[in-house]
């Protein structure tokens, strides 16, 4: 029996001067009532329309304009209540940020700061190489990646991306008062809390200038609290995918920070050059393989093109080298060259295993442009073509990128016409951690409009950060702590064992899984539509794990619209 409201909303709230959408399940009249009870409009003839990924009939209605308010809304016998107000999103865009400190590793969160959800230091222990146990390094530090307390270095490098790229985009809308330890120290604290995890990536730089690709320990641990947990750690061996990644989000930070901590920053662009200086020693791509016996999270890739031409992106914008800028095109031109991407599926052994998984997988033909996750990191490379160099009246291919991006994020509008729920996503791409792409589309809406002015990329991109705040099929605010109706029993060690009812606050959920990885969750769900494909329950990590690389879009998209 379908118990959920036939009226979905915003949970947090709606713009003034922004659209008012809601979704009805229902072709009852809907009336809204001021807060005085009257009413001041009406919504009669609503016409149904079948969601393929929900499977629901809906109707998605603009309630127009409303000034700053309380508002209910009554369809047939049940109400729903909304709000108007100009600082909608402040606190989630605060709480989405502050969400990473509570990630941090390598201290301890002190009540001040952390209130209930305090603990003690964490994996203090120095570290040992995987391939050669007498090689011991201090790595403390950085985010603890997820639900469990692994970290990873290309993963770290997209979400510390996605952070300063919104700062850089957004400073207006990232608070400087989140309380965390280093606020009020004169650096907005966006970039307090990515230092965090710069610092760490810092020390993941092996002394030949590559980056171990992850530090975990051989499995995951149990729900213990991460204090708790302290089997040995180990540092995995290099990769081409994490070196390129962490070049280029150090490169980026290196312009970020420069005018707060000239020192780090240049400690940082250093870093950059010096792995870059690896990559041209060892220019062919190697996939990172697991290695035997290791069971944390793979990160793999079939392909490095993407991180490649975002590092050199990334250097060329700092360091005004044209020999970045020539390897940027040559990647980006390479990728459309059906002859060159034929070579690169032989010999692959990535691609064997990833073929074994999905039979059709086949070498896509150019970079994917809109693509901001840990696996297609192009639309970072993008972001600074689009923006942070341009505006250095500088170029990497900026007509054809502009025109290749403009294309991508067309289609991306459609997807969010054709849903019922707004949602930019089509009913088979519900993967595991489904609001990564769905933010990730945002982000590419975002980039639209700003290039564009076109004000449906605003309001389709707008329209997903509403989908994380209940717009949705399930009726479930996806951000931990925000929402009448919202995810309680996300799969992350500290939420599931700290004792406290309540998860850790401002994290966000991979959200619904088509492809149910899990038996138990196919067992379950059953014949259930993608978008519903979830379950809030502590052991579903396919459905309802949270990721740092997924909070970091979210706060993008949040920042982008936290106006006031
Ligand atoms: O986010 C990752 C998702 O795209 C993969 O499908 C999934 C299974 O390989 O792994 C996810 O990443 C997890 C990682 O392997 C370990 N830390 C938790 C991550 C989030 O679920
Ligand atoms: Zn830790």
């Amino acid at each position: 029996m379908n118990t959920l409201s036939p009226i979905r909303v915003n949970m947090l709230g709606y713009l003034p001067d922004y659209p008012k959408n809601v979704v009805l399940l229902s072709d009852d009249e809907l009336s809204v009532f001021d807060g005085k009870g009257t009413v001041i409009k009406t919504f009669k003839g609503i016409d149904l329309k079948f969601d393929e990924a929900s499977g629901d009939n809906v109707a998605s209605v603009d309630l127009g304009d409303l000034p700053e308010g309380n508002y209910t809304l009554k369809s047939g016998s049940v109400t729903r209540n909304i709000t108007v107000k100009k600082d909608a999103y402040r606190d989630v865009t605060n709480a989405l940020i502050k969400g990473l400190y509570y990630q941090r590793c390598g201290c301890a969160l002190e009540e001040k700061h952390a209130g209930k959800y305090t603990h003690g230091a964490c994996h203090m222990a120095p570290a040992s190489e995987w391939e050669n146990n007498e090689v011991k390094k201090s790595v403390i530090g950085g985010w603890h990646d997820a639900g469990d307390y692994g970290k990873y270095v290309g993963p770290g490098a997209v979400t510390v991306a996605h952070m300063l790229y919104a700062y850089l985009l957004f400073p207006e809308g990232c608070s400087d008062d989140l309380n965390i330890p280093e606020t009020g120290n004169g650096i907005p604290d966006i970039l307090n809390e990515a230092r965090w995890e710069l610092e760490w990536i810092l020390k993941m730089q092996r002394d030949d200038g590559a980056f171990y690709h992850k530090l975990t320990k051989a499995r995951f641990a149990p729900f213990i609290m991460p204090e708790d947990d302290k089997k040995p750690e180990y540092l995995m061996p290099v990769s081409h995918c994490a070196t390129e990644a962490a070049i280029a989000v150090l490169a980026l930070g290196a312009r970020v920070y420069k005018k707060y901590d000239e020192a780090f920053a240049l400690k940082m662009l250093d870093a950059a050059v010096k792995g870059w200086k690896w990559v041209e020693a060892n220019p062919e791509f190697k996939p990172y393989i697991q290695p035997e016996g290791v069971i944390t999270g793979y990160y793999g890739d079939w392909s490095d093109k993407d991180e490649r031409f975002w590092a050199a992106c990334e250097l060329f914008a700092s360091t005004g080298d044209e020999k970045y800028k020539t390897k940027a095109e040559r990647v980006y031109k390479d990728a459309k060259d059906p002859e060159i991407i034929k070579k690169e599926s032989e010999n692959n052994p990535f691609l064997e295993r990833m073929k074994k998984w999905n039979p059709n997988f086949e070498i896509p033909l150019g970079l994917d442009v809109v693509q901001f996750g840990w696996a297609d990191v192009t639309g970072l490379g993008c972001l600074c073509c689009l923006f942070e160099i341009k505006q250095k009246g500088g170029a990497i291919l900026y007509d054809e990128i502009k025109e290749d991006f403009l294309k991508k994020s067309a289609a991306v509008l459609n997807l969010v016409k054709n849903s019922g729920y707004g949602t930019a996503l089509a009913p088979d791409k519900y993967v595991w951690g489904s609001i990564l792409p769905i933010m990730g589309h945002a982000m590419a809406m975002i980039i639209d409009w700003k290039l564009t002015g076109n004000i449906e990329m605003r309001n389709g991109a707008f329209n997903q950060l509403q989908y994380a705040l209940g717009l949705n099929a399930l009726d479930l605010s996806f951000v931990t702590g925000f929402g009448e109706r919202r995810v309680m029993n996300p799969h992350h060690r500290p939420s599931g064992s700290d004792g406290i009812e309540e998860p850790v606050p401002g994290l966000i959920s991979g959200g619904p899984n088509g492809g149910m990885n899990y038996p138990e969750t196919k067992e379950r769900l059953k014949g259930t539509p993608p978008a519903k494909c979830y379950l809030d329950e502590l052991p579903s990590a396919d459905t309802n794990e949270i990721a740092i690389y997924w909070n970091s879009p979210a706060i993008f998209v949040a920042a982008c619209f936290n106006k006031f």
